[in-house]
């Protein structure tokens, strides 16, 4: 664990350094997003809440998704690895039923990580679950099919870093001597390879979400083809949205702007960028413990409060939180994360008219809370504040009527142009937010 987070950190002044000097990507640049595109925004920015998924053969060890890095293992030994990983409990309904009864709209899984290895049915290359493994499966289809019965979007994490195809030449800032040649012909993984698995990914599992890019920050100088590689994902699937993890202003072609384990513009990780785009639909990912691939050393989970929590400080960021599970090898998921994530699909099951479908609200994050807005409702987070009174700043329109949402009974309130004053009802047992619903006649 240490190793890698040294590691990561020394990849991060490499790449910042890099990464402001050169303007290393030709993007898409001509790019206008398809009305589905810009419908599948809108859609994305309303979801609010899902899944990320980290599982791959590295699940087997049992110590996150870099063991293959952080343990310095050659390619001979790491491809003991697929043999014996076979999932045999893996339950496409019962992963999905999850996330929904978590209230979670959307599921994104990796399809292959910085291993290479490909969870899916792969004709590009061997390195795959169905050549490589006595499971001999491919459970990206079944959990495809499985989310279209279930009205869940499946959207699919790609790792762009490859630590296994020699043709990822040459390697980048995470790379050690695995046994790879030391040659290799980068244009091709790009265009034969990764393209290749990716128009799989966009012809053979229905309608797609987007894909969630990793990695490029591993070779910050390189040439990504990403003009090529971002016009064919909106052509084989002009609704898919692009969604990179690069930490960088984002690029013409991209759709979605995601922060890692951080809210929009608040570098507290130290690798996110403090830029955060007005026009994109935003999104921060994060941990349900401290890992995201299984790890057996990790029992720090967050409570499902702190989850909650997070979920709305995120959307009155106008952000999605895309929250992550590492599930067993054997397909089983922890019931330390089910039991968490039950509980926050309770909890919004009282809340979520507060959540779903809103964008930030007009009043500032602060310390005591956040807003969100829909339609002509202002919700009132309150979640840190024990007094009885909240002053807050001017909003424009007049508020006809309180309430607390969870109630509905009336709030008193005084609105002047310094502001509104809001008589906040005491906490109810356990209450982690209290939501005062303002209902607002729009000044014309
Ligand atoms: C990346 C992956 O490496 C990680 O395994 C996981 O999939 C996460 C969602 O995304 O995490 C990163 C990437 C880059 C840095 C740190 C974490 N970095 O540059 O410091």
């Amino acid at each position: 664990m240490l190793q890698s987070r040294q590691l990561r950190k020394y990849a991060l002044g490499t790449i910042l350094i890099c990464s402001s000097l050169t303007a290393i990507n030709h993007a898409q640049s001509d790019y206008q997003p398809s009305p589905e595109n810009l419908q599948a925004r809108r859609e994305f920015q309303d979801m609010k809440f899902g899944m990320f998924i980290h599982w791959g053969v590295y699940s087997v060890l049992g110590e996150g998704e870099w063991i293959f890095h952080n343990r310095k293992l050659t390619l001979d030994e790491y491809n003991r690895l697929p043999s014996f990983f076979d999932p045999e409990k893996f339950d496409a309904q019962a992963w999905v039923a999850l996330a929904k009864s978590a209230g979670m709209k959307y599921i994104t899984i990796t399809s292959r990580h910085h291993d290479g290895f490909a969870m899916f049915d792969s004709k590009v290359s061997d390195w795959n679950i169905v050549v490589r493994t006595p499971y001999k499966k491919d459970p990206l289809k079944m959990l495809a099919d499985e989310c279209h019965r279930q009205g869940i979007k499946l959207f699919f994490y790609y790792s762009q870093l490859d630590w296994h195809n020699p043709d990822y030449y040459p390697r980048g800032v995470t790379s050690w001597n695995n046994g790879r040649p030391d040659h290799g012909d980068f244009n091709a993984y790009l265009d034969t390879y990764m393209d290749g698995q990716l128009t799989e990914l966009l012809t053979h599992y229905g309608p797609i979400g987007g894909i969630w890019f990793d990695g490029m920050w591993d070779k910050p100088d390189a040439d990504w083809h990403l003009a090529t590689t971002y016009a064919l994902i909106h052509k084989l699937q002009p609704a898919a949205l692009i969604i990179p993890n690069h930490h960088q202003t984002p690029k013409p072609g991209e759709d979605v702007q995601t922060f890692e384990r951080d809210l929009p513009g608040q570098n507290t990780a130290g690798f996110n960028t403090k830029y955060v785009s007005s026009e994109l639909p935003l999104e921060m990912s994060d941990t349900l413990n401290d890992n995201w691939g299984f790890n057996i050393g990790d029992s720090n989970y967050k409570s499902a409060a702190e989850v909650e929590r997070r979920l709305v400080r995120a959307a009155g960021n106008n952000s999605n939180l895309l929250m992550n599970i590492g599930p067993y090898p054997n397909g089983e998921i922890d019931p330390q994360f089910v039991t968490r994530l039950h509980a926050v699909g309770g909890w919004l099951s009282k809340y979520g008219d507060s959540i779903y479908g809103t964008r930030g609200g007009p009043i500032p994050p602060g310390d005591w809370g956040v807003t969100t807005q829909k339609g002509d409702k202002i919700y009132v987070h309150v979640l840190n504040w024990s007094a009885p009174l909240l002053a807050l700043p001017p909003i424009s329109g007049k508020i006809a009527a309180a309430n607390s949402l969870l109630d509905g009974k009336s709030i008193t309130f005084t609105q002047n142009s310094d502001g509104v004053i809001l008589r906040v009802p005491p906490v109810a047992q356990d209450e982690i937010d209290r939501v005062v619903v303002l209902i607002v006649n729009k000044a014309n």
